[in-house]
């Protein structure tokens, strides 16, 4: 039975690669950190499962991190952990390095130091390229935009490094924005879809966002961490770009939202400068032919079809709260 070290695993992606790894027959563990509120609601439905072994954990210690690296000894392990929000980490630059930057090199240097032959991925990011032009793929060249993406960068290279100077199976899957029902609530789809379903409700009636002209490659998360995976049972470590191929703007993914279910966005959406960003990354647009034609990995769900099943989903978890159903 393989086993493997989830970081990130209350997380969206940390909670789909468990129910993925566990569906495999791995014995998964997961890093979760201590919090004074309840924080596994992505994974409460697997806690029966005998499989499943939570440790409590933070990428900004590393010593936890040395010793349960040490104890469970995993054949893979995914860093999904991260403070992965673009905005806050304007507000929390120095978390956020710590965290995603260091907690990254904090994680390699434990498997290096326990000697483990042991499969590394890392959650790299399309935000490392910011400022180039899409399409983005492999080759092209990172100009963050943020204090998040740099962070990213750093952890994104160091990754490499491990691969080149300790021949370590390390892999930096370089992921655009993937979605879910289970996406924080503060990102900006899953703000439009639960807005749509608040709104539809008649309990409000209006959302308020920065930027609607960002043009975005979103995807179905689900179908990304089955990419993860993929990535780490490859012959060779190297880096893939995960992506749909098309970019719609935050506005095109209002209309698709409020139009089904049947309302009209120009009625309900606000502008409020408080989101915008010190500085924004207009375009991404994956090219993921890579992944496609080493890994066999395409995206089958585009984002007009994503922004329906998240309303779907948000209007359904809405009336059960309303109506006990
Ligand atoms: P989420 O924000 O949903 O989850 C982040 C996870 O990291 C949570 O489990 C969180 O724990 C945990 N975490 C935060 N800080 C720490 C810390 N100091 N130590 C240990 N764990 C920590 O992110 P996603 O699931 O959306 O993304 C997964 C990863 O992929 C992230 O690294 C993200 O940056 C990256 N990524 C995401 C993309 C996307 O579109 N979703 C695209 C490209 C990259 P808690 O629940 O306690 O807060
Ligand atoms: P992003 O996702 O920054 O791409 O990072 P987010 O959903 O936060 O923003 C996408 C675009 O929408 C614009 N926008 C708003 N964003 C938010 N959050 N809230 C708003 O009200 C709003 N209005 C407009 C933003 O300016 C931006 O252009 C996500 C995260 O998951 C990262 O961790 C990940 O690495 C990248 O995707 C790929």
């Amino acid at each position: 039975m393989k086993r493997a070290l989830i970081t990130g695993i209350t997380g969206q992606d940390g909670s789909y690669l468990a129910e993925l790894l566990l569906a495999k027959g791995y014995d998964v563990h997961g890093l979760v950190r201590r919090s004074s509120m309840f924080n596994r609601g992505r994974i409460d439905h697997l806690k029966d499962e005998p499989r499943l072994h939570l440790h409590y954990g933070d990428l900004t210690d590393g010593v936890s991190l040395v010793n349960l690296v040490r104890m469970i000894e995993p054949d893979e392990v995914y860093n999904l952990g991260a403070q992965s929000h673009v905005k806050v980490s304007f507000e929390m630059p120095d978390h956020t390095a710590s965290t995603n930057a260091i907690g990254t090199l904090r994680l390699l240097e434990a498997i290096r130091a326990a000697g483990l032959d042991c499969r590394f991925y890392q959650a790299s990011t399309s935000e490392m390229f910011g400022l180039t032009p899409p399409p983005q793929n492999e080759q092209s060249v990172f100009h963050p935009r943020s204090p998040y993406g740099a962070s990213k960068l750093q952890a994104h290279w160091v990754t490499v490094n491990y691969r080149e100077a300790y021949n370590l199976f390390a892999v930096s899957g370089i992921l655009f924005n993937h979605e879910s029902p289970r996406r924080g609530e503060s990102f900006v789809t899953r703000k439009i879809t639960k807005a749509v379903a608040a709104i539809s409700a008649g309990i409000t009636d209006h959302v308020e966002l920065g930027n609607l002209d960002a043009v975005r490659d979103w995807g179905f998360a689900p179908e990304y961490v089955e990419g993860m995976w993929r990535m780490l049972q490859a012959d060779e470590p190297d880096d893939y770009v995960l992506a749909t191929g098309v970019g719609y703007t935050v506005r095109d993914f209002c209309e698709a939202a409020f139009s089904h279910a049947g309302l009209h966005w120009q009625d309900h959406v606000k502008h409020n400068d408080a989101f915008e960003r010190p500085a924004e990354v207009d375009a991404l647009i994956g090219d993921a032919s890579k992944a496609k034609s080493l890994l066999g990995w395409e995206a089958q769900t585009r984002t007009p079809e994503l922004a329906k099943l998240m309303v779907d989903a948000d209007r359904e978890d809405l009336d059960r709260l309303l109506n006990g159903r």
